[in-house]
């Protein structure tokens, strides 16, 4: 997996939002683009506009297949097999960029023979995409002299999430369309700053800048930079957490900014798992269904009552200003992160900082963290507040000479040669039975945002999309003599909840989707917390359910 961690790296884009302009060929794939990343899903309009065909592979009839050269509809779960069966296609009629593959890549052999069997047909069997459809798309991405690769959720949640990141790395390499513009493999990321969070070490294996705490030179810098010393073992990730406190090993967490919940698959199995521990210390700008279980809880300042920076999606670090202050007590985070350590760490100041008006400490500026970044991470290196001022700057950014990099691996790979990996398609952890016949997938709606603690709270959006409910194909539903808006009982393995069908030909027969946004009918009940064996992702796009038609329990008082 080497491969895979150098060519993503930090799970950025490898390109622009702007460059999307410049492509002929776009494949989204698991991406509601026009939903999820609007501004986004527009430029993908406009470069339709302006002549690129577009690719959409996508369970559901997204929006974006209305602009689409061609839809490929497939079983969710089954991505590994149709990306292979396009770089089968590729390979066999000779689409590839050959030159580019021996420049640049490497493990062609083990590649090659991973795909051998993968045709259109076996493709067709599994995906359930029409064979001659699998082999239109390939022709029409390999004949692309920019050919872009944009997704999201649809391909990283599922216990094969990895491989199909690593099965699209390769159709991206076998084409050429690493290092230039308009191409590029570029997953859309979610939470605003959730790039900045993951350069800072949001991530149990990672210093600041991706660089490994089990690596002792790289601990010895930090060791130094900090004045104490770090440990090096990676720690757990959140998915990993709720297991973790069953068995005894975690007593206590510090939630800051989650709301897992509502937002971790099996929530049920979390929330018992929470209700064990010692200490539970929740730091939100709202009391939401987490902070209520919490010990204690801080309160945080929101996006607009802050001073600092925020990385988008094409690792565009740009400036945040403070517009308004905080509220009450509330206090932004770098401030609460700052006064708890200190009193564990007993380090004092280390910054010049500024003093709190309220409780008359210091704290530290964000610039001066920001500084410090700059000196423990070379990709930072050459950014300053000054350079930022009016534009952000994308790393990497070397120094302070240096103009940023738009495109990623223009020259070359951070470990040389391109990794083709050999990808074996396995399927979902939990497929349909008897019991539970209908494949469940969750996903978002325009209008809220994850659990609804920011968008449920704004009374244009929650009108726009007050309710949860759950898309179902108008076969299934007149096998159980649904009418459209009839409420039904949803149940898997793990927990049920009611909810209105929404009767639709968006999803395929045998397929229903529940936005995962409403507490009062939390799709998360529902869903498998089986994970990704390498990045530890849950199978959020795939689990086994039944509906169930609600028959009124007749009043019995009158007849006895
Ligand atoms: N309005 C709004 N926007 C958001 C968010 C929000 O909550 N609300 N959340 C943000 C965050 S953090 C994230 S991560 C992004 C997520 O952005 P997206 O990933 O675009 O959003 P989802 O709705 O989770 O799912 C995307 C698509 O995956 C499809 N899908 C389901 N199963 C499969 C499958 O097996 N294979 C494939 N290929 N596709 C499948 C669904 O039909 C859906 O169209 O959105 C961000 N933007
Ligand atoms: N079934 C299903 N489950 C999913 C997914 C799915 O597709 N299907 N998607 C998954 C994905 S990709 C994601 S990203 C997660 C999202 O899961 P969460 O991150 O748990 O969801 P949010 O509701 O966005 O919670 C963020 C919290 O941060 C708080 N907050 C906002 N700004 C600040 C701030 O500046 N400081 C602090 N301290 N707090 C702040 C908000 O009030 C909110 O409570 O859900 C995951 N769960
Ligand atoms: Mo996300």
């Amino acid at each position: 997996m080497t491969g895979l961690v150098t060519v993503l790296g930090s799970g950025a884009m490898t390109n622009t939002i702007n460059g999307i302009l410049d492509s002929d060929v776009m494949l989204v794939i698991g991406s509601n683009t026009t939903e999820t990343h609007p501004i986004i899903g527009l430029r993908m309009l406009k470069a339709v506009k302006k002549g690129s065909k577009l690719i959409v592979a996508d369970p559901r009839r997204i929006t974006l297949c209305d602009s689409s050269e061609i839809w490929l509809q497939q079983r969710p779960g089954s991505d590994g097999a149709l990306i292979n069966a396009l770089c089968h296609v590729i390979i066999r009629e000779g689409l590839e960029d050959r030159d580019y593959m021996a420049e640049r890549t490497e493990n062609l052999a083990a590649f090659k023979e991973a795909i051998a069997d993968c045709t259109p047909e076996w493709a067709e069997d599994i995906t359930g995409v029409p064979a001659a459809d699998i082999e239109e798309a390939a022709r029409i991405f390999a004949a692309g002299e920019r050919a872009g690769i944009y997704y999201t959720m649809g391909i990283t949640q599922h216990t094969s999430g990895t491989d199909n990141v690593c099965a699209l790395a390769n159709l991206a390499m076998i084409t050429g369309n690493l290092g230039k513009a308009g191409a590029g493999l570029n997953p859309l990321r979610g939470q605003n700053n959730v790039q900045g969070a993951s350069d800072m070490g949001c991530n149990p294996t990672f210093f600041p800048g991706y660089q490994r705490c089990d690596d002792a030179d790289v601990r010895a810098k930090f060791s130094e930079l900090w004045g104490t010393e770090v440990t090096g073992k990676p720690g757990l990730m959140a998915t990993e957490m709720p297991h973790a406190i069953e068995e005894g090993k975690l007593a206590g967490l510090w939630i800051m900014g989650e709301n897992p919940i509502l937002s971790d698959p099996n929530a049920d199995h979390v929330r018992k798992a929470f209700a064990k521990l010692d200490c539970l210390v929740v730091q939100d700008i709202f009391l939401t269904e987490t902070a209520e279980m919490a010990d204690v809880v801080l309160p945080a300042a929101s996006f607009a009552e802050k001073d600092g920076t925020f990385a988008n999606t094409e690792r565009k670090v740009q400036r945040i200003r403070k517009a308004v202050p905080p509220p009450g007590d509330a206090r932004d985070d770098l401030s609460i992160v700052n006064m708890v350590s200190n009193r564990m760490l007993g380090t004092g100041q280390r910054y010049q900082g500024h003093v709190d008006p309220l409780y008359h400490t210091v704290q530290p500026l964000a610039n001066e963290i920001f500084d410090e970044m700059t000196q423990c991470w070379s990709a930072m290196a050459g950014m300053s507040y000054e350079r930022i001022e009016k534009e952000g700057l994308c790393w990497p950014c070397p120094d302070a000479d240096h103009p940023g990099t738009p495109i990623l691996h223009e020259k070359g790979f951070p470990r040389g040669k391109g990794w083709l990996s050999a990808i074996t398609w396995k399927g979902p952890q939990e497929l349909p039975d008897d019991e539970y016949p209908l494949v469940l997938t969750t996903g978002r709606v325009l209008y809220q945002y994850h659990t609804g603690t920011m968008t449920r709270r704004s009374e244009v959006l929650e009108s726009s999309a007050p309710n949860a409910y759950v898309e179902m194909h108008p076969d299934d539903a007149a096998e159980l003599n649904l009418a459209d808006n009839e409420v039904v009982r949803a149940a898997s393995r793990r927990g049920a909840i009611k909810l209105p069908v929404r009767i639709t030909d968006r999803v395929s027969k045998g397929l229903v989707f529940i936005p995962f946004h409403y507490k009062e009918a939390a799709a998360n009940l529902l869903t498998n917390d089986a994970l990704d064996p390498q990045s530890k992702i849950p199978e959020a796009k795939v689990c086994a359910i039944k509906v169930e038609k609600i028959v009124e329990e007749v009043e019995a008082v009158s007849l006895s």
